[in-house]
């Protein structure tokens, strides 16, 4: 279902005249409101009237995670405290904390923007949504909360953890649509097995998946545990939180960004240079109405693509591709560029190991080395331990020829592997150390 037929379905001509208006006025007014904008601009040579067309963007100089950190903690925000009424932050994994903030409008927009993000997922009023996200500063158990609200659903607000009570509840309540992390729903699957609740006498219909990545080969292990359709959310707080971008149900193919809120552009993350539609680079992000703080070409660090072309669900919005994961989580190996999501999806496509690993990385010498961690299925380790050797040589082998990397496999017993609950941890680099 389309929430907002009126804007999901904006001609192209008709949205960029709405992005060039709103993206103006939001250039205005980071100028006149945020010292950290202005002397950017002012060093480039830029003046918000200067720009005419949305190619004019490309003048601006980008915003990065640092730029946040330096302006610790409400530095960046564009109205004056009275007029926050919330603040979220994401934990990130150096320390400090970015830190955002919403006005009362902001909230709406989001509570809006997440109403058709759920929609597109498959829920509508009448659904009870089983919202497994935290709650706290990350802003995926209140984003999604207030959608469902606005959408006239009902929410359980769960929240993260307490894993066999969540099963209980599903159990009783007979929620339909389930929202928490991928890692998250797999981990909910084998407590609900480990207690004799099978996914397939639940009432689910669908379940939102994100704020991690996730590769095509999990999504469809996910479907087959779960018993439900399972769709793709994105989202940052430094942009909004969830409801940035989401697959529609209908499609599957691409994440639908809400582009009468945010203007995406992809570029090549070592010069700078934006690339064509269909390439893959970073993901910038450009807010158009957020009041509290407002983003000017914010580096995501995500690797994506834009996709203009019409979608069978009749919505207009271009779309990303998956996010395959982030220019800081790619390793180097012995000189190949490897993400975590490529190996899982290969890993995902042997039906010998379970979906639960780790790639823990090493230096020996001036090497480095992965390791990859992976659980079998029960009863496994009572086989021969040559059919167990020979497994991780398979394994080795698809790496090796689909990726063009050596690791070591190690396969472990059944879960060994720490379960999230929230963002899974899928690499452990012992270089830092
Ligand atoms: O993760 C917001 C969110 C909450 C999105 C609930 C979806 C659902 P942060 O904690 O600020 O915000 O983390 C943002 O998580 O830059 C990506 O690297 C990653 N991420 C988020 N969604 C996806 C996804 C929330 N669908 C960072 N696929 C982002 C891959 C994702 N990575």
């Amino acid at each position: 279902m389309i929430f907002n037929m009126e804007f999901e379905t904006l001609p192209r001509e008709a949205l960029e005249a709405i992005q060039l208006r709103r993206l103006s006025a939001n250039l205005e007014r980071v100028y006149a409101t945020v010292p950290f904008y202005r002397k950017k601009f002012d060093e480039a040579g830029f003046k918000p009237g200067d720009l005419k067309s949305l190619e004019d963007l490309s003048k601006l100089p980008f915003t990065t995670k640092q730029d946040l950190r330096d302006n610790y903690p409400f530095g960046m925000f564009a109205v004056p405290m009275d007029n926050v009424v919330r603040i979220h932050a994401s934990s990130g994994t150096t320390g400090q904390p970015t830190v955002v903030g919403y006005t009362a409008r902001d909230v709406q927009n989001w509570a809006e923007l997440m109403a058709r993000s759920l929609a597109a997922g498959g829920a509508s009023r009448g659904d009870i949504i089983h919202n497994a996200y935290g709650y706290g500063l990350f802003t995926g158990g209140l984003g999604i909360h207030y959608g469902a609200e606005r959408l006239g659903a009902s929410v359980i607000p769960i929240s993260g953890g307490n894993t066999r009570r969540q099963v209980m509840i599903m159990r009783d309540f007979g929620p339909t649509i389930l929202t928490c992390t991928p890692s998250y729903a797999l981990h909910l699957a084998e407590a609900a097995q480990e207690m004799g609740v099978d996914f397939a006498n639940l009432k689910f219909k669908s379940g939102i998946f994100g704020a991690e990545p996730w590769s095509e080969t999990m999504r469809v292990e996910i479907e087959k545990k779960l018993h439900l359709s399972a769709v793709d959310i994105y989202g940052l707080s430094e942009v909004m939180g969830p409801g940035v971008a989401i697959e529609c149900i209908e499609a599957k193919k691409g994440l639908h960004i809400m582009e009468d809120h945010f203007l995406p552009e992809i570029i090549d993350p070592d010069t700078g240079e934006p690339k064509p539609p269909g390439e893959t680079g970073e993901l910038v992000f450009t807010s158009l109405t957020k009041e509290a703080f407002p983003v000017i070409r914010y580096r995501t660090r995500d690797i994506s693509s834009l996709n203009y072309a019409p979608c069978s669900c009749g919505r207009t919005f271009c779309r990303m591709a998956r996010v395959s994961g982030r220019t800081d989580d790619m390793l180097i190996i012995r000189g190949v560029n490897v993400f975590p999501s490529q190996i899982e999806s290969v890993l995902m496509e042997m039906s010998e190991v379970e979906p639960h690993y780790q790639l823990v990385v090493d230096r020996e010498g001036n090497l480095d080395t992965l390791t990859v961690m992976v659980e079998v299925g029960e009863g496994a380790f009572s086989d021969e331990v040559k059919d167990l050797l020979s497994l991780e040589a398979k394994i080795t082998k698809n790496i090796k020829e689909t990726l063009g990397v050596s690791t070591k496999v190690k396969l472990v017993e059944p879960k060994t592997i720490a379960r999230s609950e929230g963002k899974a941890q899928r690499v452990i680099d012992n270089r830092k150390i």
